[in-house]
């Protein structure tokens, strides 16, 4: 009909929802450009196309929204989102002034407090050991750090979660997922949109800086409540599955979880790969706003074209072994954040999130094993989960002697109370090696972790202090460091080792 390969497929089918990777194969096997008859839409799956119809933003538009939903025609579930459905010249001025707030320098200040509310959680979680990493650390991490990065309201954060939920149900039709959806989020979708107003953010959020940007004449007072909305809207549920789908990842390819353990600098690539591989955000939709020759065939304009990112991101045209979760892979140009001007605005928000929660699991935790087979949850736009089982092993096995608490130092490097870092039971991480290299022996050998730990160490030729699981050991400056030179990784380990403390 219009040269391209047409497929009887429905996107939306709860069959399809319930295991989107069993039909990534054919999407992008029929072709670059396929016809997908249920929907009455053009769509692309394969790495190449994606990657290149997400960057030409004149041809595919998002103004017309990035669902089914065509806003030419018909009405939006909601006011347009002034970053997501909008095209340019407005989004980059909304872009430009949500770039501002948002800046890297504000979160990275922030930085400490978020790696102590995951050392935190992490402890926590540990007492117990079986865990459903969904509620218990994909919904609490970012519930723990993220409305306070906003400066949401107290009470009601809780409609966070199903308000997400719905918004992305509505990026499709309006089957039985989203009338459900909706039915039981008209509450939270109220509570969203109030603490959108002025009156409710407080101050020095990011919700007030955007406000603050409007009395700059930077946008108008109604532009900063709907690019309010869009911090919560796009901040939580993101966030939630992208962390349990982490440690999903982890739990399920433990040979990349003793990798991560040997090598916590690769923390950053693990996310990044989990990214990759599980597909958080599943599709987006553009409209065309011309006619375009592609692939042997024509794509009239005002047509909506259904980008399948998750099957880009493990398209075997562009990744070797697509389907396996390896972390020390390069990852560069995967679509998982989006692609060009529309790319993800919280990506550092996430990132950040995932780097504090990975160095708590990583500093305390020996093993993260599944305990049950993970459920999904069936969502129109997100690949997102219900359950996680995992138990969550400690790391231990430290044998030598514990040595005074030290109070003073505690407080004034990590600006705790020392009450509060026993609580904690870990500050600074270590992590052990199967084998101690030097001696070829099977012993628990830790390696300290963290630039900021090594930074504070070789300058403070003090005490050491090492607060871990529970356990504090302390012990005076070691001449032996200056054989090595620089502190780096490899010292602390003979020095804790020479000292008996493992
Ligand atoms: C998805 O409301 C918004 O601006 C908005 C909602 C959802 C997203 C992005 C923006 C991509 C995470």
């Amino acid at each position: 009909m219009n040269g391209f390969p047409a497929l009887d497929l429905d996107p939306f089918d709860e069959g399809f929802l319930a295991d989107p990777y069993l039909q990534h194969p054919q999407l992008r096997d029929a072709g670059p450009v396929v016809w997908l008859e249920s929907i009455g839409c053009f769509a692309m799956a394969r790495h190449a196309e994606v990657q290149a119809a997400l960057k030409d933003w004149q041809t595919y538009v998002s103004g017309r929204g990035v669902g089914l939903a065509d806003f030419s025609r018909e009405e939006p579930f909601r006011p347009p989102s002034l970053l997501l459905e909008v095209d340019p010249p407005l989004h980059d001025r909304t872009r430009g002034l949500m770039n501002k707030v948002t800046s890297l320098a504000g979160l990275r200040a922030g930085m400490p407090l978020w790696r102590d509310k995951a050392s935190a959680l992490v402890a926590r979680l540990l007492e117990g050991g079986h865990i459903d990493a969904v509620a218990d650390l994909g919904e609490a991490y970012p519930l723990s750090v993220f409305p306070d990065l906003i400066g949401l309201r107290d009470n009601g954060r809780e409609h966070l979660i199903p308000y997400g939920t719905t918004v992305f149900n509505a990026f499709g039709p309006r089957n039985r997922i989203l009338e459900e959806g909706i039915a039981a989020a008209g509450e939270a979708i109220a509570w969203v949109n109030e603490s959108c107003q002025r009156q409710h953010l407080k101050p020095h959020g990011w919700g007030m800086q955007v406000y603050e940007a409007a009395d700059r004449g930077d946008c108008t007072p109604a532009e900063a409540e709907r690019l309010v909305r869009s911090f919560l809207s796009a901040g939580v549920d993101t966030t939630v599955n992208g962390l349990a789908n982490l440690v999903l990842a982890l739990a399920q390819n433990p040979d990349q979880w003793v990798l991560l353990r040997a090598d916590p600098t690769l923390g950053k690539k693990a996310f990044e790969e989990s990214l990759r591989w599980g597909g958080v955000i599943q599709t987006f939709f553009r409209t065309t706003s011309r006619s375009v020759d592609i692939a042997g065939g024509m794509i009239p304009k005002g047509s909506k074209v259904l980008l399948f990112l998750a099957a880009a991101n493990r398209d075997p045209r562009r990744w070797d072994n697509p389907d396996a979760f390896d972390i020390a892979r390069n990852t560069s140009g995967h679509v998982g954040f989006g692609f060009g001007i529309h790319q993800c605005l919280g990506q550092m928000v996430a990132r950040l999130e995932a780097e504090a929660v990975l160095d708590a699991l990583v500093a305390q935790v020996a093993e993260i094993r599944p305990s049950a087979l993970p459920t999904f949850r069936l969502n129109n736009t997100l690949r997102a989960l219900a359950h996680v089982p995992v138990q969550l092993i400690a790391a231990g096995g430290e044998c030598g002697k514990a040595a005074r608490f030290p109070t003073r130092s505690a407080e004034r490097r990590f600006g705790l109370h020392p009450q509060q870092a026993a609580q904690f039971g870990i500050i600074i991480a270590v992590k052990q090696h199967k084998t101690d290299p030097r001696h070829g022996c099977a012993a628990v050998f830790p390696t300290v972790i963290g630039a900021h730990l090594h930074h504070d160490i070789a300058r403070r030729k003090g005490s050491f202090a090492f607060f871990h699981h529970q356990r504090q050991f302390a012990f005076d400056h070691d001449p032996e460091i200056d054989r090595f030179g620089p502190v780096h990784k490899g010292v602390l380990p003979v020095l804790l080792w020479r000292h008996g403390i493992f």
